[in-house]
Formats: structure tokens, C-alpha cells, sequence
């Protein structure tokens, strides 16, 4: 029995499984019927009045089918309208009954199924992936004690600090009123003249130029709970909380180029990444962890924990890993599971418990509220996904599309006829009671003095950023603010980051045809004073210090032509694969190609379907024949060169050398003819030639490999791919 004796341990990760089981459907061999259940005889032709005659309004069959289309639609979600899901389960390291009396926190041996939708913010529902923006990060675990649902993103602040601006933030982002331009994307006038005036949104705004805003897939982004909720532990005692999650396969980015023809190439890129990965069994891992401050503590922060544009740093307070969810298993319907999930912050368990964050109560009216719409009714919590697997039972009746057919004779409380049922729950019964918290003050609509620094923690992510990453932010702020078309939009924002640093000021202004001084003097504003937060960093904000161990799950393309020499082929595939990455053989077409050794080598993508920015390495083995076919192939060299303009690691052995030599490859040193030497890595790129030493050369490669991009290659600007 688990610690509070009310289920075996380890079975709660099925008990969803099997609740959903009871709703699942496939009859298998069997008759087409309406939906009443009866036999249909023909669905390809309407009933006419003769053969070439009118339609008659008789057949129900008809009308059914034609009506339940007409349908089929729901609004998508007002934002966060495209995403993916998994199912997954959740389980603690170890019992933290000290911190909360949340039960699925405190019982190692039990797994709590959970449901993750990770979604874009600004899109619509078919829009593409890899766009510039946020991720949402939703977590609803199906705990005994109901539904605890963490809707979070992946980057820790927000970019307002009370809820009543979100219809603002958001109208501002979204498409604009009169064209719909863009879609999904914040490259646009309306966006940066609200950005610009709410100069709350700096923080946040440096982390959605930066490389977080572009993952590389789901499974490799940070997820955050935002805002500062409190544990609440048996004996009444609360702390602090943020709420972390740790991807085990590190945090990595696409480049921005990359990304933008992602868009085209395969607007599905992250959503396919997730399904192919749960459905190859490399089934995605998050650590939770938490970051706690003792209620007294809270006070010595330079900032308030109730501004959800603050974060914590990691330095301050560090992050402690507490558990683990892992993804593994795909949703049977797409509609039925992630579109028809219901989030809402609201839905807590005992033990969690929420803050005054302006941002938060928001949201803890709006969640629910919003489904009502979506969903079509209140009864949205019986819909087979949404539903606990704790018991339900309560007063609340009727509406639109109620499933169940309850039998009480009382329909309220308190009542005697009904045995004064169902009953109200104690502290000690499991009840949820709020957490006593003692507030006193006016009714008044203002923002808290403590909640006035906009700039101070913009400028801490800047100053904790590597260079590359620092370059990346530059052309990202380049990017969308060179799309804005009104002058002073460009300049208020300029004026903005003279205030978080100026250097970052200058290089903006500079590629887009603003300069500072004009922009101080036109916004009427004193130059910034950035030395509002020192120069003290947070190393835990770059993700050049994010884990690069492992090669798990990376795609590697290897581009073949006939006449591969299928040794070298063979040999490192296989070494790839045995260190957990996959290889694609990418030849001319599909079918079989004849190897240098006379044999068959079989292709499992044809180049014209796909390109080099859905790999996360190139490979290109040896063979005259073929590498002299793949240079006769422009793709086949923009492929190579786009690989190596995207940072990308990129490997030849054996006369795969000489492509790298023929084509306009940049300034590396490249392994020679002779051979002889093991392999030759510089700046990402890996070689042996002659009688390649293979051994040597994969572990180099993999080893590249695991570094994800190669961020110092001077060459990679210059390459026109
Ligand atoms: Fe929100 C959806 C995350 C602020 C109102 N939000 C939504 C989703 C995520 C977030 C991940 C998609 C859930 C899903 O997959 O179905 N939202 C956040 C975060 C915020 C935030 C991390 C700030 C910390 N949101 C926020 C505010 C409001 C909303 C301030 C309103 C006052 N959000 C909504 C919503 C949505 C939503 C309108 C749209 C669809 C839905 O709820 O179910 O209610």
C-alpha cells in the first residue's frame, strides 16, 4: 500500500490508462452505421429522386453525415492554439512530506500518470513549429487527490506583471486586426509599439530574441511554473516555491536561419520529434525542481516574488532536483487528447497553494473560464482526458453535454434526505484548505512600488549570456525590429535597451538604421543607467552550460550516392546508433544502391524530400563513384554547406574527404590523402582519409556530435547556402 493506504503502490501510472481504456474505441470487423446504431447500405451516393434528380430531404443518412462535418470544428485555444501532447507518468525521488502534504509528493514508489502539451504561444492551430516565440510547458498530473495542473513555459518570467494587461500583451502579438500579418510571429509593428511602451516586457523580451525562443525540439527545452506558488505542508507550515523542470538531454537551440526554413521544409518539425521519439521507445525526461524560500526570507530578495517578471536566480537559490516525469506514450486521438485538454491553474491539490502575484490571479479565474467557451459547456472536466482519477461528486449539475446521470434524491447542501451526502473533508480527511494567509489593505488599483525595476534582470540575462549567445539576441532584435515600419517604434525600443545595456543598444541600433543619440533626444528620455544590477552574472541563464555529454537521439544524415564504399558506411552507423543517435541514409532516390564492395545498401530517404536542417549532423562516407555523383548534385553540396553554416558537426571519411575539399567548403584543416593520421577535428569538422582509422574517427565524430553546434566557425557566416 502507498503511505496514505488508499491505493498499491506503483499502479497509479495505469490507473488513467485504464480510465481512458473504457473510452477508447474499435469495433474492428463490423457494420457502418448513423449514429443511431443503424446498418448503413450505401455512403457514396445521396438518395435522388431518379438518377440525375434532386436530393431528397428524407435521407437522414445524408443529412447526419453532411451536419456532423458542418461540426467538426471547435474554437481553437485564443492563444497557445498549436501544440503537441504525451501521456507519461511522474514519480519523487524521495518522500518532501516536510515541504507539502501533497501525497504524490510523498511517496517514492508511486507513479502519477501525468498528460504534457507543449504548444507555441501566438499561432493558430496550423501554424508552423519552429517560429520565433515561446513554449508553453503544461503539465496535468491525474494525482489521487485530483487533478494538480502546472501550466508553465519554457523561459521563467513573463512579459507583464498583472493579468488584466494579458489581453493587451496578446492582441498586441497576434496577427494584426485589419490584414492578420504575420502569422505566429512577433516581427511586427503592433507587437514592439506595445513591447516598447510596457517596458515591464524587457526581461522577457531578451529571452524571446534569444536562442530559447527557437528549441531545437521540445524534449530539449527548460520548463518553468512562472510564478512563486507556496507548499504547504501538514502541520500548516508554508515556504516559497518556483517550480523548475530539467530536460535530461540538455537544453539546445535551432539557429534562426535554421528555424525560419524549418517553417517550409517541415512546419511539423517539433511535433514530429516528439512522436518519433515516444514511438521509437527514447521516451523524453524532465527532473522537477524546486527552488524553495522560507516565507521570512523573502524579504532580503532584491526583487519581489510576486512580479512574475523576476525569476530567481539559480546562484541565490539552487535549483533541487525532486523527481522525474518521463513521457511514453502517445495520444491515441488527436483531438479527443490535446486538443480537448483542459488546463487550468486552478486546479490544485492539498499542499499546493498560490501567491498574490497579480498575474496569477488572473489566471486563476481565466483558465476555467475560457474552456467553457472551448469546450462548449461546463461539463468539460468529464471529457475522457480531462477527467480525474479521483473520485468526483459534488452538486454541480446540468449544462451542455452532462455524461452523468446522477441518482441523488438531494441536489445540495446541507441536506438530510440524502444522508447529508456527500460530505465535507477535513484537513485531516484530505480536504483542500486555503492557506490562512493574513492580507490586509485598501481597495486600489495600482502596482506595487517593489514591482517598478523593469530593467536590472533583463540586464542579468545579457550580462550571463556567452558570446555567441550575445550575438544571437543582437540579430534576433535586428530581425523583428527590422520589420517594424514606423521610426519611433524602433526608437523606443532602442531608448528601452539603453537601459538594459548599451553596448546591446548600439549593436541593435545599428542594423536598423536608428541612432541612439537621435533616439534619446526624439523618446525624450536620459540615457539609461545600466549599471543597475553590477556586473554580476548567472551562469545558469547560458545554455553554453547546458549538458553536452551525450548524443542520444541526435539525427545524423548520411549522404550516398552508387558506389559507396559500404564499410565506412557500415562501421560508423553502427558506432553512432550503439551511442543512442540515428542515421539516415540519404541517397538519390529511394530503393537500394550498389556499394563500391558490389553489394546492396539500402536508402531511407531520397535527398529531394528532405534537407539538411532536420539533421543534426552530415556525414559522407567514401567511395569514388559516389562522391563524385553527390558533387554533380547541388543539393547534395547545399546540403553540406547549410549543415556547416547552421554550426552543425560534419564528418567525411575515405574520398568523402575530397567533396569537403571540392566544394567551396571554408578555411578548416581537413585530414590529407596520405592518411594515416586517426582523425582530424577542426571547428566541428571531423575527417580521415587514405585507409580511414574508423574507430577513431567515429568517437571524434560522436564526440563533436555531442557538443550540438560548434558555435566558433568563423567560416560560417561567409557560406551562402
Ligand atoms: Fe496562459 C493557455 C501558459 C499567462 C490565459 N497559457 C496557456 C497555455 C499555457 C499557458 C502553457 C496552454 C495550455 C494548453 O496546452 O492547453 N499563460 C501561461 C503562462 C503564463 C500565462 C506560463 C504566465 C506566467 N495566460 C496567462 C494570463 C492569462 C492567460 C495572464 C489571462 C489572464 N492562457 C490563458 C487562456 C488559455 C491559456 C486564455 C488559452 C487556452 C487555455 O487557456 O486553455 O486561458
Amino acid at each position: 500500500m502507498s503511505q496514505d493506504g488508499s491505493a498499491p503502490t506503483g499502479a497509479e501510472t495505469d490507473k488513467k490508462d485504464a480510465q481512458l481504456a473504457h473510452h477508447r474505441e474499435n469495433a474492428g470487423e463490423a457494420y457502418l452505421t448513423t449514429d443511431q446504431g443503424i446498418r448503413v447500405s450505401n455512403t457514396d451516393n445521396s438518395l435522388k429522386l431518379g438518377e440525375r434528380g434532386p436530393t431528397l430531404l428524407e435521407d437522414f443518412h445524408f443529412r447526419e453525415k453532411i451536419t456532423r462535418f458542418d461540426h467538426e470544428r471547435i474554437p481553437e485555444r485564443v492563444v497557445h492554439a498549436r501544440g503537441s501532447a504525451a501521456h507519461g507518468y511522474f514519480q519523487v525521488y524521495e518522500s518532501l512530506a516536510d515541504l507539502t502534504r501533497a501525497k504524490f509528493l510523498q511517496d517514492p514508489s508511486r507513479k502519477t500518470p501525468v498528460f504534457l502539451r507543449f504548444s507555441t504561444v501566438a499561432g493558430s492551430r496550423g501554424s508552423a513549429d519552429t517560429v520565433r516565440d515561446v513554449r508553453g510547458f503544461a503539465v496535468k498530473f491525474y494525482t489521487d487527490e485530483g487533478n494538480f495542473d502546472l501550466v508553465g513555459n519554457n523561459i521563467p518570467v513573463f512579459f507583464i506583471q498583472d493579468g488584466i494587461k494579458f489581453p493587451d500583451v496578446i492582441h498586441a502579438a497576434k496577427p494584426e486586426p485589419d490584414h492578420e500579418m504575420p502569422q505566429a510571429g512577433t516581427a511586427h509593428d503592433s507587437f514592439w509599439d506595445f513591447a516598447s511602451l510596457q517596458t515591464e516586457t524587457t526581461h522577457m523580451l531578451m529571452w524571446a530574441m534569444s536562442d530559447r525562443a527557437i528549441p531545437r525540439s521540445y524534449r530539449m527545452m527548460e520548463g518553468f511554473g512562472v510564478h512563486t506558488f507556496r507548499l504547504v505542508n501538514a502541520h500548516g507550515r508554508s515556504r516559497f516555491v518556483k517550480f523548475h523542470w530539467k530536460p535530461l538531454l540538455g537544453v539546445h537551440s535551432l539557429v534562426w536561419d535554421e528555424a525560419q526554413k524549418l517553417a517550409g521544409k517541415d512546419s511539423d518539425f517539433h511535433r514530429r520529434d516528439l512522436w518519433e521519439a515516444i514511438e521509437k521507445g527514447n521516451f523524453p525526461e524532465w527532473e522537477l525542481g524546486l527552488q524553495i524560500v522560507e516565507e521570512e526570507d523573502a524579504e532580503k530578495l532584491n526583487f519581489d516574488l510576486l512580479d512574475a517578471t523576476k525569476l530567481i536566480p539559480e546562484e541565490l537559490v539552487p535549483v533541487r532536483r525532486v523527481g522525474k516525469l518521463t513521457l511514453n506514450r502517445n495520444p491515441d486521438n488527436f483531438f479527443a487528447e490535446t486538443e480537448q485538454v483542459a488546463f487550468c491553474v486552478s486546479n490544485l491539490v492539498p499542499g499546493i497553494d498560490v501567491t498574490d502575484d497579480p498575474l496569477m490571479q488572473a489566471r486563476l479565474f481565466s483558465y476555467l473560464d475560457t474552456q467553457i467557451t472551448r469546450l462548449g459547456g461546463p461539463n468539460f472536466a468529464q471529457i475522457p482526458i480531462n477527467k480525474p482519477v479521483a473520485p468526483v461528486d459534488n452538486h454541480q449539475q446540468d449544462g451542455f453535454h452532462q455524461h452523468r446521470i446522477p441518482t441523488r434524491k438531494a441536489n445540495y447542501t446541507p441536506n438530510s434526505i440524502g444522508g447529508g451526502c456527500p460530505h465535507l473533508a477535513n484537513l485531516a480527511n484530505g480536504g483542500y484548505v486555503h492557506y490562512p494567509e493574513r492580507v490586509e489593505g485598501e481597495k486600489i488599483r495600482k502596482r506595487a512600488e517593489t514591482f517598478a525595476d523593469h530593467f536590472s534582470q533583463a540586464r542579468l540575462f545579457w550580462v550571463s549570456m556567452s558570446a555567441p549567445e550575445k550575438e544571437h539576441i543582437v540579430k534576433a532584435f535586428r530581425f523583428e525590429l527590422g520589420k517594424v515600419e514606423r521610426e519611433e517604434i524602433r526608437q523606443r525600443m532602442i531608448v528601452n535597451l539603453t537601459e538594459v545595456d548599451a553596448q546591446l543598444a548600439k549593436l541593435v541600433a545599428d542594423g536598423i538604421g536608428v541612432d541612439v543619440q537621435t533616439a534619446l533626444k526624439t523618446v525624450g528620455r536620459r540615457p539609461g543607467k545600466p549599471a543597475v544590477a553590477g556586473s554580476s552574472t548567472s551562469p545558469s541563464l547560458s545554455m553554453e552550460n547546458t549538458l553536452k555529454t551525450s548524443v542520444k537521439t541526435r539525427k545524423v544524415a548520411a549522404l550516398v550516392a552508387d558506389g559507396v564504399s559500404e564499410g565506412e558506411l557500415k562501421d560508423v552507423k553502427t558506432a553512432l546508433e550503439s551511442a543512442g543517435a540515428t542515421v539516415e541514409v540519404i541517397g538519390p532516390r529511394l530503393g537500394k544502391l550498389k556499394s563500391a564492395e558490389g553489394g546492396a545498401v539500402p536508402v531511407t530517404m531520397a535527398l529531394p524530400t528532405t534537407a539538411s536542417v532536420m539533421f543534426d549532423a552530415v556525414f559522407i562516407p567514401g567511395g569514388k563513384a559516389s562522391v563524385e555523383a553527390l558533387l554533380k548534385d547541388g543539393s547534395a553540396i547545399h546540403f553540406v554547406l547549410e549543415a556547416f553554416k547552421h554550426h552543425k558537426t560534419v564528418g567525411a571519411t575515405g574520398e568523402g574527404v575530397d567533396m569537403l575539399r571540392a566544394v567551396p567548403f571554408p578555411a578548416v584543416t581537413l585530414a590529407d590523402a596520405k592518411g594515416g593520421q586517426g582523425a582530424v577535428v577542426d571547428q566541428g569538422v571531423v575527417t580521415s582519409q587514405g585507409a580511414p582509422d574508423l574507430v577513431a574517427f567515429a568517437g571524434a565524430f560522436i564526440q563533436a556530435l555531442a557538443q550540438h553546434r560548434h558555435w566558433d566557425r568563423p567560416g560560417a557566416e561567409a557560406v551562402p547556402a
